[in-house]
């Protein structure tokens, strides 16, 4: 289906009203400053700072909701995402929605887990099998390409109880610590997808306003990834020690090095490309380097 035409010039992002996803959706749009006033019903936050409106929903909702030009962006796992887009597809629709980047938060994967006591040699055990799962379409996607026939139980949820009640022999949920899966006496025994929270837009971009909230939304988060990441290292030390110390850095921007007026010392700083570890540090003291300052950066402009 067309989305409808949209003459509206408030950008939507759809996020998840409360679950897994939901607060560090919203820390990440604070984060690249965002501020919104919430409505008595909390289903939708009026942007303040932008001209940027927050859906908040399940997340199940957001592909479809982009889908239909509801809203311009959502935050949600890659697995909800890829499942929308083969439901589409079986039901003859076009799907057109697309990954605009990796969060590197909510990671799971979606595993098939049989019982810890049977045996696996690979796919083709499954044949004949009953599997439950909330993801019908990637499994039965992942089925066909394995040329194997079983049973796909669909459920909402609780999906891991279904062999104890009799209403499966496998399962085909998100696994993150595997807790869930040890608990119920199951194994995984094979990934069918790596999934984290992304940020999931239309294929066709909104077009004037819109479309410039976009790229604006999308040149901050690529900002805020890289400065999540980035470090300010300072260390001062002896100018003789200096050029022994300088090759104990860690990867990182050209540093800047400073002369100590009334001492014979200098005073090093240097944008690192992310944490310094310990022992690295320890390696800088060994090499002469003294006040050595790890810190974390919160604004820059290049
Ligand atoms: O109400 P709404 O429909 O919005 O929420 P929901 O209940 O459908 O989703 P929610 O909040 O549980 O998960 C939202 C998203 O978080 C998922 O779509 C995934 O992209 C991501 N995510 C990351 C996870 C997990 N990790 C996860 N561990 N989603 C669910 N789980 C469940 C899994 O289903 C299983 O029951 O946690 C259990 C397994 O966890 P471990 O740690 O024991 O392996
Ligand atoms: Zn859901």
């Amino acid at each position: 289906m067309t989305p409808p035409a949209v003459t509206r010039d408030r950008l939507r992002v759809a996020i998840q009203k409360s679950g897994r996803l939901s607060q560090p959706a919203r820390d990440l749009l604070a984060a690249i400053g965002l501020t919104w006033r919430e409505s008595r019903d909390k289903l939708f936050c009026y942007g303040e700072s932008l001209p940027v409106d927050l859906l908040l929903v399940r997340d199940d909702d957001i592909p479809g909701l982009i889908a239909d030009g509801v809203c311009d962006l959502g935050i949600v796992g890659r697995n909800v995402l890829v499942e929308h887009g083969l439901e589409r597809e079986a039901a003859g629709a076009s799907s057109d929605l697309r990954e605009f980047r990796e969060l590197g938060w909510g990671a799971c994967r979606l595993d098939i887990a049989i019982s810890e006591d049977q045996e696996w040699s690979g796919p083709e055990d499954l044949e004949g099998l009953r599997i439950a799962t909330s993801y019908p379409q990637i499994l039965g996607k992942w089925l066909k390409d394995q040329q194997v026939k079983a049973d796909v139980v669909t459920l909402a949820g609780s999906v891991e109880i279904a062999p104890r009640l009799g209403q499966a022999e496998a399962i085909c949920d998100l696994v993150q610590s595997g807790g869930t899966l040890v608990a119920n006496q199951l194994k995984p025994v094979q990934t069918l997808l790596h999934s984290e929270a992304v940020l999931a837009g239309s294929g066709t971009p909104p077009e004037g306003a819109r479309g410039e909230l976009v790229e604006l939304l999308l040149r901050r988060l690529d900002g805020a990834m890289r400065l999540k990441e980035t470090r300010l290292l300072m260390l001062r030390s002896a100018r003789e020690q200096m050029s022994e110390v300088l090759t104990k850095l860690p990867d990182g921007h050209e540093p800047t090095i400073m002369g100590i007026e009334g001492s014979d010392e200098v005073s090093v700083q240097m944008l690192c490309h992310a944490a310094v570890p310990w022992q690295q540090l320890e390696e800088l003291k060994r090499a002469g380097a003294r006040q050595i300052m790890v810190l974390p950066v919160e604004g820059m402009l290049a």
